[in-house]
């Protein structure tokens, strides 16, 4: 693919997962009724516009950390976990109002405390020894799927590493390897060469499905492949004429929530809609906008899908889809711009 492209993606996909977070978070747990979507309807009307005076709008938890992701990526490009976590902390005490996780922040404070002896350690103790299913190590992964555009292997395992300085349990990794495939994917398909529809979730499924085995523990206890089911079932919904009632029906199976197995599936889903066709809640004929202010109207974690779903849809658009007036509205929008040109340059030669 022609560098410009690349780095026009690689924009993209930092940007879309910003203008998610920033742009859904004011909605993070709210109920969403017919009259709200009017209300985000109108919202990114106006910003859209190029009048729009005010405060820019705050990014949260999910930004931070992928700005710490894509920063550490940057100044240690041999890949050095511990000062991923070291940033990760840094930037939480710096800045903790940023709605970061309820139980992750116990992490944080662990590792400070540890001095950083074992970074793994705190993650695995999470809830009883389980670790965390939570979303924290989906949102934040975009910089590892573009950094690692050219090595699919060394993208799983740095997925996987990335994710566990905070997220053990497997659903919580898994979760986090599947967006960043997602992300992959999209990175690497030419948005002139339409996305089939048919293709990209059987794609990811094969994906998701080996890394499930690999990482399966053998004792058939519970469903072994929770991810590989619930990409088919996205498929199921993709493959049903849409209307407005579906909605309901796939907030119920896909799911809203903070749990990354009830959140990235969502994300992807999200995605494929918007490109797939009009949705009638949703008035702009632009399928960046129209991911994310989809995912927003899903209600639930609002941020977090929005910012998955706009971290996909970025890689395959670029950065050319995404409304200036729109990204001049969210906070740091320059500098994750000059994050993105910075992996570019380390990584496409
Ligand atoms: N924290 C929030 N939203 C809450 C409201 C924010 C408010 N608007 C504000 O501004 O203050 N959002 C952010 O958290 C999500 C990412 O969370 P992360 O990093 O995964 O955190 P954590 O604490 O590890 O997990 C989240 C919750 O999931 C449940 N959970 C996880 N693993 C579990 C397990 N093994 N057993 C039982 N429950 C488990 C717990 O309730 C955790 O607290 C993003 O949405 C981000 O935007
Ligand atoms: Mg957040
Ligand atoms: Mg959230």
């Amino acid at each position: 693919m022609d560098t410009n492209v690349l780095k026009s993606k690689f924009r993209g996909s930092l940007l879309g997962s910003l203008l998610g977070d920033c742009l859904g978070s004011p909605f993070e747990g709210e109920p969403i009724t017919a009259g709200e979507k009017i209300v985000i309807q109108r919202y990114f009307d106006k910003l859209e516009s190029p009048d729009l005076k005010g405060p820019v709008r705050s990014y949260t938890d999910d930004t931070a950390m992928m700005k710490s992701i894509a920063q550490s990526l940057i100044a240690k490009p041999e890949i050095d976990y511990k000062h991923m976590a070291k940033l990760f902390v840094k930037d939480y005490f710096l800045e903790p109002h940023r709605g970061y996780g309820p139980n992750v922040v116990d992490v944080f404070s662990k590792l400070r405390k540890s001095k950083f002896d074992d970074i793994y350690r705190p993650a695995r103790e999470q809830f009883n020894g389980k670790g965390s299913f939570g979303n924290g190590g989906a949102m934040r992964i975009a910089p590892i799927a573009l950094y690692f555009y050219n090595d699919y292997n060394l993208m799983v395992e740095a997925a996987k590493k990335s994710t566990e300085i905070t997220h053990t349990n497997s659903l919580g990794v898994h979760g986090a390897v599947l967006q960043c495939i997602a992300i992959h994917k999209a990175l690497l398909t030419d948005p002139k060469e339409e996305i089939k529809f048919d293709q990209f979730c059987p794609e990811i499924t094969k994906k998701i499905k080996l890394v499930e085995q690999e990482d399966d523990d053998g004792l058939e206890l519970d469903d072994d492949h929770p991810y590989e089911d619930k990409v088919k079932f996205v498929q199921h919904f993709l493959q049903t004429n849409y209307h407005e009632e579906l909605d309901e029906e796939v907030c119920q199976n896909l799911g809203t929530s903070i749990l990354a197995y009830d959140s990235v599936p969502t994300a992807i889903y999200c995605f494929l809609r918007a490109l797939k066709n009009d949705i009638e809640t949703v008035k702009t004929d632009n399928i960046f906008r129209r991911t994310i202010q989809y995912a927003i109207t899903l209600g639930g974690d609002t941020d977090t899908i929005a910012c998955m779903a706009g971290a996909i849809a970025g890689a395959y658009l670029g950065e050319e889809a995404i409304n200036v007036n729109m990204a001049k509205q969210c906070e740091s929008y320059k500098e994750i711009i000059e994050l993105a040109d910075q992996l570019h340059a380390l990584v496409v030669k």
